[in-house]
């Protein structure tokens, strides 16, 4: 079976868009592939975290992507900063990479520019993603757009080690998602849904309280038409509308357009609104449920022992390739 891993920065809050985006996409591919997913707060850090913040939201993402249907038993779950041998790892590669491949990469000079006192690890970054990727032999690796060239570079580095050290890594592919319907800001439509937007009406956040997620969808921006009728370009509220109602039901958009054939915007609506509270009272209740107790300390504990014992062989196979044994 093929090895997948997908990595999940903590900030910022999860939103409807997270969710149906790439969570659903995440639990159809937890029964295709030897499945791994970590918290990359060791990531988080390359900018400065208020501690207390951050160990709140740490807790919140794993509780939240198991409420949202991420079966424990079918990933490896952990947190890449209990893995010691992923940093470990890291320097091992960092001796491999070019200081220009890294230097060129988009993200570093976006974050860096304008900002005299950028850390080092924002520049080491990728290499750090190459360990947690590289460690575990993994095939593909689930990434938006943005994280292509970074899993790109991991490829480089491990076809570069294998060439200079003998068979070493599993060549790893960006897996970019085409499929996954884009969810757009409620009062905003031609924007994306983000997690770091501020848009406090646009943006449906998963543990927002579920009367207010409603009142946010009866207010989205629509257009002055009467027709449920999905196109993007003239009626992008309405579509978005169309787009959450279907993924949500898992109807498809002429079952859901044929549905409300007879209704206005109003009926429309509220019963986008009633399935979004569905989903929501659900993820919420398994996520209270989760925060509550010490199972997803248990779930956690067994993921990273698994982990560690990966990446513990791969550490010693590579100092061994290297040189570095007595
Ligand atoms: P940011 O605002 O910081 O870019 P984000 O909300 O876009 O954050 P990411 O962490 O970049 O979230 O993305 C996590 C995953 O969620 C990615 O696979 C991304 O494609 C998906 N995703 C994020 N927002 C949406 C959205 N509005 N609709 C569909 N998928 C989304
Ligand atoms: N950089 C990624 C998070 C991340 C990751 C990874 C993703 C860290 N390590 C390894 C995939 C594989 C981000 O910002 N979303």
């Amino acid at each position: 079976m093929k090895k997948i891993l997908t990595g999940l920065k903590p900030t910022g809050e999860l939103t409807l868009g997270n969710f149906i985006g790439a969570i659903m996409q995440m639990r159809k591919m937890q029964d295709e592939y030897d499945s791994y997913l970590f918290i990359a707060d060791m990531h988080a850090i390359t900018i400065h975290q208020n501690p207390s913040e951050l160990r709140k939201r740490i807790k919140d993402f794993l509780a939240l992507y198991i409420a949202c249907g991420i079966d424990p038993k079918k990933n490896i779950i952990y947190l890449q900063s209990e893995n010691e041998y992923i940093p470990a790892i890291s320097w091992l590669l960092e001796c491999t990479t070019y200081y220009g491949e890294a230097s060129r990469m988009i993200q570093f000079k976006e974050k860096s520019k304008n900002n005299a006192n950028f850390s080092v690890g924002l520049l080491t970054y990728p290499v750090l993603m190459a360990a947690d990727i590289l460690y575990a032999d993994i095939d593909l690796v689930p990434v938006g757009i943005d994280q292509k060239q970074h899993v790109e570079l991991a490829r480089d580095i491990a076809i570069r080690f294998n060439k200079m050290y003998g068979d070493t890594f599993v060549v790893p592919q960006p897996l970019i998602s085409q499929t996954g319907t884009k969810i757009k800001d409620l009062k905003d439509p031609t924007k994306k849904m983000s997690k770091s937007e501020e848009s406090p009406n646009g943006v449906i956040t998963l543990l927002d309280d579920v009367e207010l997620a409603k009142k946010k969808i009866m207010s989205a921006t629509t257009d002055s038409e009467m027709s449920i009728k999905f196109d993007e370009e003239k009626k992008p509220g309405i579509s978005n509308l169309i787009n959450i109602y279907s993924s949500l039901t898992g109807k498809t958009i002429s079952e859901v357009e044929k549905e409300f054939e007879e209704c206005n915007y109003g009926t429309f609506k509220k019963a986008v609104a009633n399935v979004v509270a569905d989903t929501l009272t659900q993820i919420q209740e398994k996520y209270q449920e989760l925060m509550q107790g010490d199972a997803l300390d248990k779930m956690i504990d067994e993921g990273i022992q698994i982990s560690r014992k990966i990446a513990k062989e791969k550490f010693e196979t590579m100092k061994e390739k290297m040189g570095l044994h007595r």
